[in-house]
């Protein structure tokens, strides 16, 4: 436990406890203060593009194998700020604001070198169990990744063990019509829990299916392909032409990677800089709405940050009544909170089709439909 605090030893510990009685869903537990991220789960979805670059090649790529090759090259991008950056700058896995129904996050990534502008859409569409829906358009090259989250935890041998639900659909739109691509997500593990520095090891599959390939991820952890933390092995198959040959990929995503077959040499590389997203107001004056996740958890964020705990636990709270009491009002008015970009649908035909395919389960998921009502602000930026 050296990382833990003295004085928050035995709240850790407590918290530990109470990590392995509950199962399904630990985001309502309450942490020690070490443990804190002053950043939402609505911040997340921002991963998937901080190499815009790389998001804007894939409408570049003049045919299928380039374009599969494309898609996962972005995809393998995403995973180091996915899983690792919190312990880059913050020191290990932290527990991240449990965000509230409704919860907004806008922003883009700027036009540069000619790859467009980016923009991101997030809203929080379940609160109990925490759905994040989002939506990254990069609309002059005709790419767009619609998507939702959800996770459900359990506990094993000293572990967190995150199954990852939902799945995103990236369109490409080509002259000749659309091409949507399946990409499903890997399963966590977090270790490190007992010392109070806990970080995350992708473990099991997932996988890219679409455009004539079905791509399967395998994760792995020490002592595996390559005995090192943060292995995979990437097999593109192509579906129709038997003359397209198997595209494989092994390395560390964290890293870098190389081709083993369907290609030659270095296959991804991030040791690059990354581009944070800029937020962006959500409002028409450009400003942010008080169910913005900057705006909504401003003070708790400042008291985590600044290590000022009483104002953090105190706005925490407020939040959360204010919450609670928004829900009764609802309940006792027989209304519903209304989203206000997405709509809720209990099966998504695309998944179905491309999930049969690849053999993927489960066979049938929720979906969340997007609206097309992005905010005038984000669509008048640069
Ligand atoms: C989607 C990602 C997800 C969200 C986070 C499990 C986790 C919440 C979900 C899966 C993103 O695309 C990728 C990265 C990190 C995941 C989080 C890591 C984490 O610990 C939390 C859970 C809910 C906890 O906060 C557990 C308690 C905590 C003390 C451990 C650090």
């Amino acid at each position: 436990t050296q990382a833990v605090p003295v004085a928050q030893r035995s709240s850790w510990t407590s918290f530990l406890k109470a990590i392995a009685s509950v199962s399904g869903d630990l985001s309502s537990l309450t942490a020690p203060p070490f443990i804190l991220s002053p950043v939402s789960l609505t911040e997340f979805p921002a991963y998937w593009c901080e190499r815009p670059e790389l998001f804007a090649a894939i409408a570049d790529a003049t045919t299928q194998e380039q374009r599969a090759i494309a898609v996962l090259k972005w995809f393998i991008s995403t995973l180091k700020g996915q899983y690792t950056s919190r312990n880059e700058s913050m020191g290990s896995e932290k527990k991240p604001l449990n965000p509230a129904l409704g919860e907004l996050f806008y922003g883009h990534w700027p036009d540069k070198n000619g790859r467009g502008k980016t923009d991101l859409l997030v809203e929080q569409v379940s609160h109990h169990p925490p759905i994040t829906a989002y939506v990254i358009e990069n609309k002059s090259k005709g790419l767009k990744l619609v998507g939702h989250n959800a996770q459900k935890t359990s506990f094993s041998g000293g572990s967190i063990i995150v199954k990852q639900i939902g799945h995103a659909v990236l369109t490409v739109n080509l002259p000749s019509g659309p091409e949507k691509y399946l990409l499903t997500l890997p399963r966590l593990r977090i270790d490190g829990l007992w010392y109070g520095s806990p970080y995350i090891e992708l473990s099991e599959s997932s996988h890219i299916v679409g455009g004539g390939y079905v791509g399967v991820i395998e994760y792995k952890g020490k002592g595996y392909f390559t005995g090192k933390s943060h292995s995979f092995k990437a097999t593109l198959t192509p579906q129709h032409d038997a003359d397209e040959s198997e595209i494989v990929v092994e390395g560390l995503w964290h890293q870098s990677s190389k081709f083993v077959s369907g290609g030659h040499g270095a296959f991804h590389d991030v040791s690059a800089p990354k581009e944070e997203v800029t937020a962006v107001g959500g409002e028409p004056t450009g400003q942010m709405g008080g169910m913005e996740t900057r705006k909504l958890w401003e003070l708790v964020s400042r008291g985590i940050r600044e290590g000022d705990f009483e104002l953090a636990s105190r706005e925490k709270s407020r939040i959360e009544n204010e919450m609670r009491q928004r829900r009764k009002d609802e309940a006792a008015g027989g209304t519903s909170w209304p989203l206000k970009h997405f709509t809720p649908l209990a099966s998504d035909p695309l998944y179905e089709e491309l999930a049969y395919l690849a053999k993927i389960v489960p066979p049938t998921e929720d979906t969340y439909i997007f609206q097309e009502n992005w905010p005038v602000t984000l669509r008048a930026g640069p």
